[in-house]
């Protein structure tokens, strides 16, 4: 029997299982507040039986955010819509989670389906971005950022510290550093987008400086007893993974030695000429080795949503935590439909008895049948 479906323990939070919700854009936002959109997203997601949900990436500062459309925690007014969603994840069952976020160069851009490219500063929604060097990412996100000043780098840590103690106000016990994708945190690692010649740039431990200053401070605000976690960048794809990744690991290391309880291992897209092998499951062997050679529980995403993937990936001890995103968006009762396919017994206890009631009774689409 697998043990997908049984439950993780970090800390003194517990999943009911070890499938997770990653953090996923909805750009549905207004000046960083959540909408009407929202909380019923979340707590739907949360009702389908995953253990964790972890809320969008959310802004630090207006000039964080991905797009004008995402979510923030700049200000107390941003807690109360948030502390809605929280408490309603966890009274579906599920653990509220959310990740914390500043975007740097790849700030200011349209969404995705409006073509995720920067939108012009002066233009609504257009703000000037900032990175560790002046240096653009290219493609559609051609601005070219303001190099940080060390008072930036100060503001930005300040930023993620006051924004962590919203989201512990909102009630969220599980919170996650964006370290990855790119964005701010990940460019200061990259030596695609740092060029830096201070304390902060050239050696991997000064490319980890800022990572490093900003989990320490957020760790003295966080509560000891819950999960500080983080999603970062293990490697590029870039042709230099090997040297990449062995700078990474060294670096998690000392993140735990900082305190860090958990790693959503993820890759960096710091640079336009990334080369990704994207198949199902292509990032859990890189996971597998963060969690050796660090001695971190880990999970990762991208393409773990096939049964093969998700239960091996556990069973095989290659991660604590499997991330399912697009799974969840396509059905967000994926953990009830995965329980029930592998005869799980009891599988209803990972839904409410409303909705496991009706759906133990139907069986889905069959040959692409709609069924009504
Ligand atoms: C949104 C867009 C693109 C990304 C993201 C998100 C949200 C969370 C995250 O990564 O971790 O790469």
């Amino acid at each position: 029997m697998t043990a997908l479906f049984t439950p993780f323990t970090l800390k003194d939070v517990t999943l009911r299982n070890r499938i997770g919700v990653p953090p996923m854009c909805q750009y549905s936002a207004r000046d960083g507040y959540v909408t009407e959109w929202h909380q019923p997203h979340y707590v739907g997601l949360a009702r389908g039986g995953a253990g964790l949900v972890i809320v969008e990436a959310t802004g630090v500062s207006p000039d964080g955010r991905i797009t004008p459309g995402c979510t923030g925690l700049w200000e107390d007014g941003q807690i109360e819509g948030m502390a809605a969603i929280a408490h309603g994840i966890k009274a579906a069952g599920a653990v509220p989670g959310i990740q914390l976020g500043h975007a740097g160069r790849k700030a200011s851009a349209n969404k995705p389906w409006e073509g995720d490219d920067h939108i012009p500063t002066g233009e609504p929604g257009g703000w000037d971005t900032i990175s560790p060097s002046a240096i653009a990412f290219g493609g559609g996100l051609p601005k070219v950022p303001r190099e940080m000043t060390i008072a930036d780098i100060e503001r930005v840590k300040a930023d993620f510290v006051s924004a962590a103690v919203r989201a512990r106000q909102a009630g969220f016990e599980w919170l996650e550093l964006h370290f990855a994708h790119g964005y701010l945190a990940q460019s200061f690692f990259s030596v695609h987008a740092n060029q830096r010649t201070d304390q902060y740039g050239g050696s991997a431990e000064n490319r980890g400086r800022f990572l490093i200053e900003t989990l320490r401070a957020v760790r003295k605000v966080w509560p000891e007893n819950l999960p500080l976690t983080a999603r970062f960048g293990v490697l590029e794809f870039d042709g230099r993974d090997e040297e990449t990744m062995v700078e990474a690991i060294e670096l998690v290391r000392k993140f735990k030695a900082e305190g860090l309880d958990f790693l959503n291992v993820s890759m960096g897209f710091s640079t336009i000429d990334a080369k990704v092998p994207w198949s199902n499951g292509f990032m859990a062997p890189i996971a597998a080795r963060v969690r050796t050679e660090t001695g971190l529980p880990v999970a990762t995403a991208w393409g773990m949503d096939k049964p093969e993937h998700a239960t091996v990936a556990i069973d095989q001890g290659s991660m604590d935590v499997v991330m399912v995103a697009r799974g969840h968006l396509a059905d967000p009762h994926y953990p009830f439909r995965l329980a029930r396919n592998l005869g799980i017994p009891k599988s209803s206890s990972v839904l409410p008895d409303q909705y496991a009631y009706w759906l133990a009774r139907y069986p889905g689409p069959q040959n692409g049948e709609v069924v009504d």
